[in-house]
């Protein structure tokens, strides 16, 4: 037996192999000649996932029984995407899992393309989640990620006839071999009702929330393997069911029918994935998808502190909670209720237990995108917790008038409750009252931060605010996705890079090497043939791997300005249509990214960038010369294809307006260029390259800022410059949409009218920057020392780093490497 089970968990190629025809029988009921490929891959997925088992095992004992503090990270997100091939790099048995799969018959690329995605988040946010689980496994901290199981993860893009339609995510289908349910871990969570306050026996005043509804939550887990460490931690991810008592109790009053609809609607609350780049709309279900996934993990963490023997009283010795954005902050009032109602604490020490415990990440400083839930839907899904948040509010608008006597307006600002208009509760104000850790995500957003949306709270608690830039993982986003580039990296700087990748520094001594170089193009153009083969099957257009791929993929958002490329597409596309003479580079333009289903400027922004990839892609006299191709459905796996095909990254948000970006980081490390604003992490990334390895342009944060308080006119900007006024009276014409001139008038009148996100103002200095980046392009020799350099200067952006901060600034804990 134990020979047995040394090769159940051989990490070398004939065990595996083995491995996978033994669970090709026992898991798919299959033999070789009549497997099919998603056959082959269950059996791949299985005998891999046994590998990360023993380690997973291993690790939980470790927590549970050491003196260590647990880093938890609330998210309702984790776009954690493809497992196969991250855990095969992360156990370092690629190579391996290629041979056994070879000498069956199967070829590796192949078998991993078939894996679906869970797309469980919406872009950044969720995918930061997922960086930072990767980095802790890595670094070997304690960690658990708590979030929820959507049956439904983001929707599936189609383009139909240039418009975006909207598919649902069928990620379930074909069973998910990387999760192990836990049915035996499950919590109560209540919802709507009323309170009840008595006196218990020992003579104590205790509230009792009589809930009108139950909803029980089972724990899904899922193993994150660190990169070549013994720490595998947990993914933990909640799914709803129905408490089987409610049911029950129907049942035997003859009301089968309402016991099944009870069921169903218990169910619902872990459906689906809220696209949350579209304003919130008094989503009801949302905020139960919220309180449901916070409660059940705060009650799993008291387990657990109950099962590693400690009392209550050292919560936040044992945990730290780190909230990625305001989506988990009624986590403050939860753990709030249960301290106080079901461990009986006082109020002090439940609140000083609360701020020690709990970490507040903000993730956005647009307004429209601040959570706000109005005191009705609050009070009625929420009672016991409205309650305390009345309570912490008083008590800290007490502080804040003691503190400042007479000054009301500081009060009503402050207040956790927005008192304008009908009362709505700031969720950004409770999580930053309840933190003792406030933090931006990239420098520029910290400062802004501080100066606006929080600036009360930073005046009067500057001991809380942190910044911590992010980051993304080097594992998946380059090691994984860029194999041929990996390979010359270990042979130039040696494979530490890939766990510590500041060792790419080692790159800058070949950057102007002329050998090196014409390696350096060899592997970026192998990549543009693979991604111009991936660009040809999904939207049937041909395009050029030796024209300049220029890309764009992020969610569509007028902040980011899509519109803004565009725009400048259709101004090349008339020049060169007068003077095909013109000595300019070939150029690809590569969009990519879903628009929230109900951000009608967004799809129509979509549908322009279609119309104008139809009229250019079939106009002869741009052949050779511009190509436009909008990449449907992008989403992790085909990142994984599009970053290291890139030669030229597009972050042009309208500076102060994007947090940080993390595909700009996820560019920089595969030796892309940036054209960009300095806003976010631009311009840290920018500080990195060298000020003469980026294409800067546009208004700084504060002319925006200025501009748009002294008036701006976008009209102006049209009449000053005549390319632009033509670019714009062409898409108005309905050119882009075979002559339909109605189309596309709100998209060019809220530009020339309005233009909320400057992409106008911005124009001439973009266009006058994507000059400098022909010429640069036309020269190898300079564009690809640049390339080289951006990936030698790229470590900072790894999320090992960003762990290491948020584990020595908020949560005081090291790495056990
Ligand atoms: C944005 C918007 C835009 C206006 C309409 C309503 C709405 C609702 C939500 C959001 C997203 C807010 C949170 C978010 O996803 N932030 C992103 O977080 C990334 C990771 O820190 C960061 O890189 C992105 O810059 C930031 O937008």
């Amino acid at each position: 037996p134990r020979a047995a089970e040394a090769s159940r968990h051989g990490l070398d190629s004939e065990s595996l192999q083995r491995d996978v025809l033994e669970n090709l029988v026992s898991l798919q009921a299959r033999y070789p000649a009549i497997a099919t490929p998603h056959d082959w891959y269950m059996a791949l997925a299985y005998s891999v996932r046994d590998r990360l088992l023993v380690r997973w095992v291993e690790t939980v004992q470790s927590y549970a029984a050491r003196d260590v503090r647990i880093a938890c990270y609330l998210s309702a997100e984790f776009l954690i995407g493809p497992q196969l091939g991250n855990n095969l790099v992360n156990l370092g048995i690629e190579a391996d899992a290629r041979e056994a799969m070879l000498a069956l018959g199967q070829d590796l690329d192949a078998v991993m393309a078939l894996e679906e995605e869970p797309g469980l988040g919406n872009g950044g946010l969720g995918r930061l989640a997922a960086c930072y689980l990767d980095s802790l496994a890595t670094l070997e901290m304690p960690a658990i990620g708590y979030g929820i199981r959507y049956e439904f993860g983001i929707f599936r893009q189609a383009i139909r006839d240039g418009w975006q339609v909207e598919e649902t995510d069928k990620w379930l289908q074909k069973g998910n071999p990387w999760e192990i349910v836990r049915p035996e871990v499950a919590y109560y969570v209540n919802f709507g009702g009323h309170t009840h306050s008595e006196t218990d026996a020992e003579g104590r005043f205790r509230v009792r929330w009589i809930a009108a509804n139950q909803v029980k939550g089972v724990a899904c887990d899922t193993p994150v393997q660190g990169y070549r460490v013994e720490t595998c931690n947990t993914l933990r991810l909640w799914r709803s069911e129905a408490v089987e008592s409610f049911d029950l109790a129907d049942f035997n009053v003859g009301d089968y029918y309402g016991a099944v609809e009870q069921k169903v609607v218990s169910e619902t609350l872990s459906k689906v994935l809220y696209p949350n780049d579209e304003p919130e709309m008094g989503k009801r279900l949302r905020l139960a998808q919220q309180y449901f996934f916070v409660s059940c993990s705060l009650q799993d963490m008291l387990r657990l502190l109950q099962q590693k023997g400690e009392p209550i009283e050292r919560f936040a010795d044992v945990f730290v909670a780190q909230l990625n954005d305001t989506h988990p902050s009624i986590a403050v009032a939860e753990l709030m209720r249960l301290l106080l109602d079901e461990c009986g604490l006082q109020w002090g020490q439940a609140w000083d237990i609360t701020q020690r415990a709990l970490a507040y990440t903000n993730h956005t400083l647009l307004p429209e995108a601040l959570e706000t839930w109005g005191l009705p839907l609050f009070r009625g899904l929420l009672p016991r917790p409205l309650e305390i948040i009345y309570e912490i509010n008083r008590r800290f608008l007490d502080e804040v008038r003691q503190r400042h006597p007479g000054d009301e307006s500081r009060v009503s600002r402050m207040s956790l409750i927005d008192e304008s208009g009908d009362r709505r509760i700031r969720m950004a104000h409770l999580a930053t009252v309840g933190s003792h850790a406030i933090n931006g995500v990239a420098a520029l957003h910290s400062t802004l931060l501080r100066e606006t949306v929080l600036r009360d709270f930073a005046e009067l608690w500057p001991e809380r605010f942190h910044n911590v830039t992010n980051g993304v993982t080097p594992r998946r986003f380059l090691a994984l996705c860029n194999p041929g580039l990996a390979r010359l990296l270990d042979q130039t700087v040696g494979e530490g890079w890939i766990a510590d990748l500041t060792r790419l520094r080692g790159l800058e001594a070949h950057a102007d090497d002329e050998a090196f170089q014409q390696r350096w193009r060899a592997i970026k153009n192998a990549n543009k043939e693979a991604l111009a083969k991936h660009i040809h099957s999904a939207t049937g257009v041909a395009v050029d791997p030796r024209a300049l791929f220029d890309i764009q993929v992020k969610r569509i958002h007028e902040y980011k300005r899509q519109h803004l490329n565009a725009l400048y597409i259709v101004a090349l596309y008339q020049r060169l249509r007068r003077e095909p003479q013109l000595a300019l580079a070939p150029r690809c333009f590569v969009f990519g990214g879903k628009a929230a289903p109900g951000y009608a400027m967004a799809k129509l922004i979509i549908r322009l960038i279609n119309g104008i990839a139809e009229v250019v892609n079939n106009d002869p006299a741009m052949e050779g010369r511009l190509k436009v191709v909008f990449f449907p459905n992008f989403n992790v796996k085909s990142a994984h294809h599009i970053y290291p095909a890139a030669d030229l990254s597009e972050q042009i948000s309208t500076a102060g307006k994007e947090a940080s970006g993390t595909g700009n980081m996820k560019f920089m490390m595969n030796g892309v260029l940036t054209i960009g604003t300095l806003d976010g992490a631009n311009v840290e990334i920018r500080e990195e390259a060298g000020a003469e390895n980026f294409f800067l342009f546009g208004l700084h944060a504060q002319d925006v800022e200025r501009l748009q308080r002294e008036g701006y006119r976008p009209a102006d900007h049209v009449t000053a410059n005549d390319e632009l006024r033509e670019a714009l009276e062409l898409i108005a014409s309905g050119h882009f949409l075979r002559g339909q001139s109605d189309v596309f008038r709100p998209l060019v009148e809220n530009l020339t009218q309005w233009d909320h996100f400057l992409a106008l103002a911005d124009y001439a200095d973009y266009v006058a920057c994507q000059a400098r980046v022909d010429a640069a392009w036309q020269d190898p020799a300079t564009w690809t020392r640049m390339s080289i350099l951006n990936t030698a200067r790229s470590g900072k952006f790894s999320s090992d780093r960003a762990i290491r901060e948020y584990g020595d600034r908020i949560w005081g804990l090291a790495p056990m490497k």
